[in-house]
């Protein structure tokens, strides 16, 4: 972060003192009125914000509320995807669900880290998911009826995916914007493996192309719920944007979904279960139908065909793999070095001394 000095004058972005981190009520005093100037500024200048920068308190909630709730998708994630690993149709799409699956843990893993950064721990975020505190993407919760689905995922939700994070990798906050780099890469491969699935579908026999319009028939919807509620109704998005978090609205974001996916679907020979889509001449951009909303707040509040099968399967993975947790903190424990041993309390001497 930029070294901005306290008396240059920015308009806040962040709002209100209670998102500047103080009790409402309360005057500021200097050294946090200074402080906040000099995190505006930064956002002002699209300077990184790094984890030792000062930061407002609500800042960081938000990046914590959103970033959990990242990884949690990650690791979720792999549920839906990985029912199909013992069932893939033959070696080389198995080996690459694998590595997809196991790619999908890795940015669970980046994100979690990049989360800790901020002061909370990965098992802290756990028990919340598990507790049901913390959310994850909505997209998971529907179930993978068939194996065209391991490709309508690829295409559609790992589409949707990077649409959203693209413009993650320039979020304000250091580690999340460098963490989402990686992240979008692997992505990408991700997408073109279920396109690539999808068109050897599409064009393999009538009933596989049958099986192929059929996942995407019920993934479409749900991939265009995953970038959020519309605008009107995003209670986090204004303070997001101005703090640069979010670079594109909801609503912003889904429509360049829907803008490249048309195209991808009539290469394909698959049609979009939606006959409001059509090109808007005046807008440049698609026009499509209305998204039903009801069911999108009944997913989110539980109700979906597989939520309480995805908290029950985390759950249970977690417990069994307590001796795996167990067993790495006795191997670090272990194999802590002497020099690290006797370093600290040399130092602790020097201090006093
Ligand atoms: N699902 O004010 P809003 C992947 C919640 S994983 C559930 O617009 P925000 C992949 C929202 O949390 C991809 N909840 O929120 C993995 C808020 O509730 P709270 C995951 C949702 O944060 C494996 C309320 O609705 N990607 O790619 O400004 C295999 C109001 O929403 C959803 C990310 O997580 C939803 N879809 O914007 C394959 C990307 N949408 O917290 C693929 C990072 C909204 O107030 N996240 N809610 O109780 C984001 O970009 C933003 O958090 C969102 C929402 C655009 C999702």
């Amino acid at each position: 972060m930029a070294a901005v000095t306290a008396d240059q004058t920015t308009q806040s972005t962040s709002g209100t003192a209670e998102a500047a981190g103080q009790a409402v009520g309360t005057a500021p005093d200097a050294a946090d009125a200074a402080r906040l100037a000099v995190f505006d500024a930064a956002v002002a200048a699209d300077d990184r914000i790094e984890p030792r920068d000062w930061m407002p308190e609500a800042y960081r909630a938000t990046l914590v509320r959103q970033m959990a709730q990242h990884a949690h998708s990650e690791i979720i994630g792999m549920q839906p995807e990985a029912n199909w690993i013992t069932r893939a149709p033959s070696l080389r799409r198995k080996a690459i669900l694998m590595a997809k699956v196991q790619d999908e843990a890795g940015h669970g893993l980046y994100l979690y880290s990049a989360a800790e950064t901020l002061g909370t721990s990965r098992e802290e975020l756990l028990d919340k998911l598990h507790a049901g505190r913390q959310r994850y993407s909505s997209i998971f919760n529907y179930p993978t009826l068939t194996w065209a689905d391991v490709g309508a995922i690829g295409w559609l939700v790992d589409g949707a995916a990077i649409t959203n994070q693209v413009p993650l990798c320039r979020c304000s906050y250091g580690p999340y914007a460098r963490a989402m780099v990686r992240i979008c890469k692997e992505e990408s491969f991700h997408q073109r493996q279920g396109y690539e699935l999808l068109l050897a579908l599409s064009r393999g026999t009538e009933a596989q192309h049958a099986m192929a319009q059929d996942a995407v028939d019920r993934w479409w919807w749900p991939s265009l719920m995953m970038f959020g509620p519309p605008d009107d109704a995003s209670s986090h998005s204004e303070q997001s944007m101005a703090w640069k978090i979010k670079r594109h609205s909801n609503d912003e974001l889904r429509q360049r979904f829907v803008d490249i996916a048309v195209p991808q679907a009539e290469a394909l020979g698959l049609t979009l279960p939606d006959p409001d889509i059509r090109w808007n001449e005046e807008r440049g951009q698609h026009d499509f139908g209305a998204i039903d909303w009801t069911e999108f707040q009944e997913v989110l509040k539980g109700n979906g065909p597989c939520n309480e099968q995805r908290i029950t399967q985390r759950r249970r993975a977690h417990e069994e793999g307590a001796w795996v947790r167990d067993a790495a903190a006795a191997y670090a424990a272990k194999h802590t070095t002497p020099s690290t041993r006797t370093a600290q309390p040399a130092q602790h001497v020097e201090e006093t001394a």
